[in-house]
């Protein structure tokens, strides 16, 4: 009797038990709803500015707020009037505010890893706009900028072709430290390396100003005066002051020395109208749009590319005037 009671009991738990397994409940993973997709106007941005040094960083500026205004976007906007650690208290605080993304343009390349560090442990991605940083790649998300050292390569052809491969240079560096500065000057001189009669006579930082672009100028000329065939200026801003520096020199800018220089914004459109200034090489400040496009994507946890690039152009005296009607910085 006991053996047919315990057949008959285990014959029933695995019927149970087999009823229970194939249950349409028990086949039902639990699902969690996907988070909702944010939209612009979901988003709150920090963005830690260099300052206001040159008409291309206005224009950078402007493009960047114009844009949050037109997607609804909620912009904190910092002004680090140059100062790396004003850039690096504003990170921190966009940190203590938790937004979603961090823009930064970094005025120097080095010195950004222990904040970086701290965004990411609070989990807001950075994004370099403009300039770029040397930190390891999985502290930043992406870089949205330019390729400097195209565009100092660019600037030593457009040179070469108006010295007619032979002559002697005075370059006004941007920023000490300054990603741009430091891929420009490179660009710039891997491309003369292949040019025996192009010479360099002499290399300072005017800071990406023109007040400072004017003064390096005006020693340039101090000690090397006639000599001086061509000008390379890694921005507008500083070309403009040599230009000044030149003329109050009694010599023809544009004419007596060559003037190179990179940004095309409206000043050197101006300036090549004017015949002062010969060739600006492009260098894109209207970033608002990409930047706002990959915070989203970000902000949505998705992934976007490592470099962003811009495209830009090379705009020459020759065609200035038909230009400078079309530039929209
Ligand atoms: C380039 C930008 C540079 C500009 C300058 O992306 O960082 O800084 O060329 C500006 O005019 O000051």
């Amino acid at each position: 009797m006991k053996r047919s009671k315990s057949v008959y009991w285990s014959t029933a738990l695995a019927l149970v038990l087999m009823l229970v397994s194939c249950s349409p409940a028990s086949t039902v993973q639990p699902t969690t709803a996907p988070a909702a997709q944010k939209t612009y106007g979901d988003l709150v941005v920090g963005f830690a500015q260099i300052g206001a040094e040159s008409e291309w960083r206005t224009a950078e500026t402007n493009s960047i707020q114009d844009e949050a205004k037109n997607l609804g976007v909620e912009l904190k906007f910092s002004d680090a009037q140059q100062k790396q650690e004003n850039q690096i208290k504003a990170i921190r605080s966009f940190i203590a505010q938790k937004v979603d993304v961090i823009g930064v343009a970094p005025v120097v390349t080095t010195g950004w890893e222990t904040v970086f560090q701290e965004a990411k442990a609070a989990g807001i991605p950075i994004v370099l706009v403009d300039r770029r940083a040397d930190v390891p790649d999985d502290l930043f998300a992406t870089f949205i900028g330019s390729d400097f050292v195209l565009e100092g390569q660019n600037a030593c052809k457009e040179m070469a072709t108006l010295l007619g491969n032979k002559g002697n240079i005075v370059e006004l560096e941007g920023t000490v430290g300054a990603g741009p500065a430091i891929d420009r000057k490179q660009g710039f001189h891997d491309c003369l390396n292949g040019m025996a009669d192009m010479k360099i006579l002499a290399s300072q930082s005017g800071d990406f100003t023109r007040a400072k672009g004017k003064e390096v100028m005006e020693a340039f000329l101090k000690t090397h005066g006639k000599d001086i065939n061509g000008v390379y200026a890694h921005n507008d801003d500083m070309a403009l002051g040599a230009i000044q520096a030149i003329e109050e020199a009694g010599l023809k800018p544009g004419q007596d020395i060559k003037i190179v220089s990179i940004d095309g914004v409206k000043g050197a459109f101006e300036a090549m109208v004017a015949g002062t200034l010969n060739v600006t090489v492009e260098c894109n400040p209207v970033l608002g749009p990409q930047f706002f496009e990959v915070a989203l994507k970000l902000a949505n946890g998705e992934s976007v590319e490592k470099w962003v690039k811009s495209n830009e152009g090379i705009y020459r005296q020759e065609t200035a005037a038909q230009d400078l009607p079309n530039r929209k910085y």
